[in-house]
């Protein structure tokens, strides 16, 4: 196992959706004994703490799009930031709401276009957060990254994204709450998507396989956003967006094993957890549990690694 220097970046964003309390992740992550947990797998860590929005106007309070301005501010402030982790080693975002993969995706994309390898990303979540500013009907910015990542218009007032990710570069695992402009949406882009359904009848690993194949002939940079409502409410009761028939506590694990063993992973975000919602402490620790096995945690070692 390779050992990393593992960039911990604390983004307690809470602007991206009305349910409050996202601001609390990163320091329930530090808690839940993340640091520890990377350094026993022999990896550096720098925790850089926690970052601050940049500068932005205020948010009027009754607007459609909800705090728009401040999600502005974060997603300059991590935009930058995404691309000085990557040049440091690997970035892991803790958040803070979904909201802020605008910023951190948008960043270690950037950094990628730079260094002449193609981004891809992976998408753990029951959503597909493919909104635009103009087809969100909730007004939340968390359920948007997706389209600004890969560079759809209508984000006015947010920082022009460097290097879009294209959509066939993307796979969404875990899908069971899709609004029907996304799907519309996700039918014309060629973004993989996978749902619960599909999941439950082939098993998790044949579809992550698939991409992590296409990922490596291509030589491409990783970035692994985990969405906390990817996992069964059952599991993982801390997120406000909670939705019934989510990943099991082992296709968590798997797909986190499968992703190390893959060596592809460049940049991860940990997001959406809300410790007021927690039940002492359990979502926090699955999430840092899963964040160790996607760094090298495991039972034993393989004889073989499938991407080596
Ligand atoms: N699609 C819904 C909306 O746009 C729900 C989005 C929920 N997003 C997150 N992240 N929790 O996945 O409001
Ligand atoms: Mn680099
Ligand atoms: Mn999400
Ligand atoms: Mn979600």
């Amino acid at each position: 196992m390779t050992a990393e220097t593992c960039i911990l970046v604390g983004a307690p964003m809470d602007c991206g959706k009305r349910t409050h309390g996202c601001l609390m992740g990163p320091d329930a992550f530090r808690t839940a004994g993340l640091t520890d947990a990377l350094q026993a797998l022999g990896h550096k860590v720098l925790d850089i703490g926690n970052l601050a929005p940049a500068a932005h106007a205020p948010d009027a309070p009754d607007t459609h799009i909800f705090r728009a301005n401040a999600c502005i501010g974060w997603t300059a402030k991590l935009l930058e930031t995404a691309q000085w982790a990557m040049s440091k080693g690997t970035p892991i975002f803790l958040g803070g709401d979904h909201a802020l993969s605008l910023g951190s995706v948008a960043g270690v994309a950037a950094h990628a276009a730079q260094a002449g390898r193609p981004q891809f990303v992976l998408w753990l979540d029951a959503h597909a957060d493919f909104h635009t500013p103009r087809t969100t009907q909730s007004g939340n910015l968390h359920g948007t990254p997706l389209a600004y990542v890969t560079g759809q218009t209508g984000f006015d007032g947010f920082p022009a994204v460097p290097a879009p990710v294209p959509p066939e570069n993307i796979c969404i695992l875990g899908l069971r709450s899709v609004d029907g402009a996304e799907k519309q949406a996700l039918q014309k882009a060629r973004i993989s998507r996978h749902d619960m359904r599909e999941i439950d009848e082939t098993g998790i690993a044949r579809p992550l396989k698939a991409f992590l194949d296409r990922v490596a002939a291509a030589g491409g940079a990783l970035h692994v956003s985990l969405d906390v409502d990817f996992l069964d409410p059952a599991v993982a009761p801390a997120v406000g967006t909670t939705v019934p028939g989510g990943a099991t506590v082992r296709e968590g694990h798997l797909v986190c094993e499968m992703l190390h063993d893959s060596g592809l992973v460049t940049s991860i975000d940990l997001v959406e957890l809300n410790p007021f919602l927690d039940e002492r402490g359990r979502t926090a620790q699955l999430m840092v549990d899963l964040c160790a096995s996607a760094m090298g945690r495991r039972v034993f070692d393989r004889p073989t690694r499938a991407y080596a």
